[in-house]
């Protein structure tokens, strides 16, 4: 590889000459921009612990009323990107979202796509386009582009989600911004009890096509019990995954980010190969480690990392006996309709 012009090399007065016509000679960048063989990720791996978020977000809940945060966060930020990015890579927002009893997050709409998967605490709810979503621990409850959503809670125990949302990349592309909006109305129909059945669908479900997302809560309980069926079924499968997805088209829950939910067998591990998307590993339940090329994280429930794309993964079960279970989410939707995916051989 020839070593190219710096921007040194250039007489100064050039350079000014061309800054001043809003000119940028591209030799001196070409490499940092088209790096040789793999990207440079600003992403790096990342833990964040729940025993370091839990107390900081409870100090919150008294330091903030909801009124002067709408949305009570604290932004799982990555130090790659600098912090005030609040960026958990390229596309992935990630945030720890706090609802005390009583409090009410009022309605609003965005055109980033959000999801919250529920870590603890019971008697919240989120309203999704007129669906009211109980949250249980575990439960994934979509808020894709463009749907009224609004949180509260009628119980007596705080209560904490972890926010995944593609704020990073619709902000990059300047369509961020949201509309308020009044409580919303609870209209009958819930997406869960009409396409909650694998493979039973209502007919014909084209009716329904003016909903273009027609599930918005997966509650754990199903999601928990379709992994522990799928690994009894296929003893020798190694990934116990499965895809959150529209029941309706088959495809991916959301436009931009995967969701997946994956059991990991008592002492099982599960090497990844290098896949272009980074993505985000939280554990719901049981123990596990994340192997992100030579560092090393050791969840435990509620424990939130993160893996910059192109990098192999390794996930561990260290019990001998008891399953784990993890939330994944990922860029591959977007990386796959951009037409960037690849997945690389293992090393
Ligand atoms: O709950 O609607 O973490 O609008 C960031 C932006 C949560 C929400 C976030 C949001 C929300």
């Amino acid at each position: 590889m020839s070593d190219l012009g710096r921007l040194e090399d250039l007489p100064a007065d050039y350079v000014s000459a061309l800054r001043a016509k809003n000119l940028v000679p591209l030799w001196p960048s070409l490499r940092g921009v088209l790096p040789p063989n793999r990207p440079i990720p600003n992403t790096r791996a990342t833990l964040w612990r729940y025993q370091d978020i839990r107390p900081l977000l409870l100090q919150a809940g008294e330091l903030t009323p909801i009124d002067k945060a709408e949305r009570r966060v604290l932004v799982l930020a990555n130090p790659g990107h600098g912090l005030d990015k609040m960026q958990a890579s390229a596309a992935m927002y990630l945030g720890m979202q706090l609802l005390l009893p009583g409090e009410w997050a009022p309605s609003h709409r965005h055109t980033p796509n959000a999801v919250r998967m529920v870590v603890e605490g019971t008697g919240a709810w989120s309203t999704v386009d007129g669906q009211k979503c109980e949250m249980v621990r575990g439960d994934l409850i979509l808020t894709p582009t463009g749907l009224w959503h609004e949180h509260g809670h009628d119980g007596d125990v705080p209560v904490v989600w972890l926010d995944v949302l593609d704020l990073p990349l619709v902000y990059y592309l300047e369509a961020s911004y949201h509309v308020n909006g009044g409580r919303q109305a609870v209209l009958p129909g819930q997406g869960e009890r009409a396409y909650g059945h694998g493979g039973l669908l209502p007919t014909p479900v084209f009716q329904r096509s003016t909903q273009a997302y027609p599930m918005l809560r997966y509650p754990w309980a199903e999601a928990r019990a379709a992994l522990l069926s799928l690994a009894a079924d296929r003893p020798a499968l190694d990934a116990v995954q499965i895809t959150y997805s529209n029941p309706e088209t088959g495809g991916h829950a959301e436009n931009i980010l995967g969701f997946y939910a994956l059991m990991l067998r008592p002492g099982q591990t599960l090497a990844l190969p290098p896949r272009s998307p980074a993505s985000v590993y939280h554990l719901i339940e049981g123990a596990a480690s994340v192997s992100v090329a030579a560092q090393r994280f050791d969840l435990v429930e509620a424990d939130t990392c993160c893996a910059p794309g192109y990098t192999p993964v390794t996930l561990a079960n260290p019990s001998a006996s008891a399953p784990a279970f993890v939330f994944i989410a990922d860029e591959t939707p977007l990386h796959q309709k951009l037409g960037v995916y690849e997945v690389w051989p293992a090393d």
